[in-house]
């Protein structure tokens, strides 16, 4: 257990840091070597070439500890944030995928705040026979697929994430509503018209997607179950479709989508 706790603490973000560090923390311990000499001698001797040499012999001193022992803590500070915004990407990151995961995506919309946004959540369809007919690791090569074709197909309306096992989720502005629905519907059926081959296996995909146009002061969770809800019709419509909630439900938590469109 720390008794003592400095009042700041030190980061080192670059190679400029170290530098600055260790000149700084050598150029305070040669001024305390100097003034440490010259207070000594001053006491002791009169001698002006006593004092020169003594001096040199404690600036030489300082040197030789400081600049060493003052660089190596500023590599190892430097190190020590570099592995914690390493550690930081890699939390927030989906590993199979490289999109934002489930928590980044929740962080990040959670810290939305201003105008309403819009939320798409898909999910593939049937995924489990995809696994059971071709192998799990079949399954994963998917949905790096599909994970690719909505990031370069949406990316530019906001943040894609893969929330889930084969679910994925993007938070957009509500501005661009017209030409996301045309995007969404264009990429959904272009993913089912281009099946996935892997090792000499073609693989039929498609995905289902629930669109919730968010209203004012509506909280995300909310935002969240009306898309979800749309996902839901989707699913029940067949599947291989776009389903939008438009508002918010007047009241109570079973009421129907205020509009239903397909895609
Ligand atoms: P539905 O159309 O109703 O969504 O049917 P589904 O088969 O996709 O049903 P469900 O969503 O319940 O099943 C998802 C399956 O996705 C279950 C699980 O085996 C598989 N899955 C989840 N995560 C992964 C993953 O990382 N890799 C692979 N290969 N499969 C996964
Ligand atoms: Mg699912
Ligand atoms: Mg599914």
């Amino acid at each position: 257990m720390l008794f003592f706790r400095p009042p700041f603490a030190i980061v080192i973000r670059d190679r400029r840091g170290v530098w600055r560090f260790t000149v700084a923390v050598t150029a305070v311990c040669l001024a305390y070597a100097e003034a440490a000499t010259v207070a000594t001698d001053w006491a002791e001797t009169s001698s002006l070439a006593v004092l020169a040499v003594d001096l040199a012999v404690s600036a030489f001193g300082a040197l030789i500890l400081a600049l060493p022992l003052a660089y190596y803590a500023a590599r190892s500070n430097l190190a020590l944030y570099q592995a914690k915004c390493q550690a930081e990407r890699a939390s927030l990151t989906d590993s199979l995928t490289g999109l934002m995961n489930r928590r980044a995506f929740m962080r990040l919309a959670e810290n939305e705040s201003g105008e309403p946004l819009a939320l798409v959540v898909f999910d593939l369809d049937h995924f489990k026979r995809v696994n059971d007919l071709h192998g799990h690791q079949a399954g994963d090569a998917v949905i790096r697929r599909v994970a690719e074709a909505l990031r370069s197909g949406l990316g530019g309306f906001g943040q894609v994430a893969r929330v889930g096992g084969e679910e994925f989720a993007l938070l957009a502005a509500p501005s661009a509503y017209a030409e996301l629905i045309a995007a969404l519907t264009d990429l959904r059926a272009q993913i089912a018209a281009t099946p996935v081959v892997i090792d000499g296996q073609t693989i039929a995909v498609t995905l289902s997607a629930g669109l919730a146009l968010g209203g004012p002061g509506e909280s995300f969770s909310s935002l969240y179950r009306r898309a979800d809800r749309a996902l839901y019709a989707a699913k029940t419509a067949g599947r291989n479709c776009l389903r939008v909630n438009a508002g918010p439900a007047p009241a109570g938590p079973d009421e129907a989508p205020k509009a239903s469109l397909s895609a």
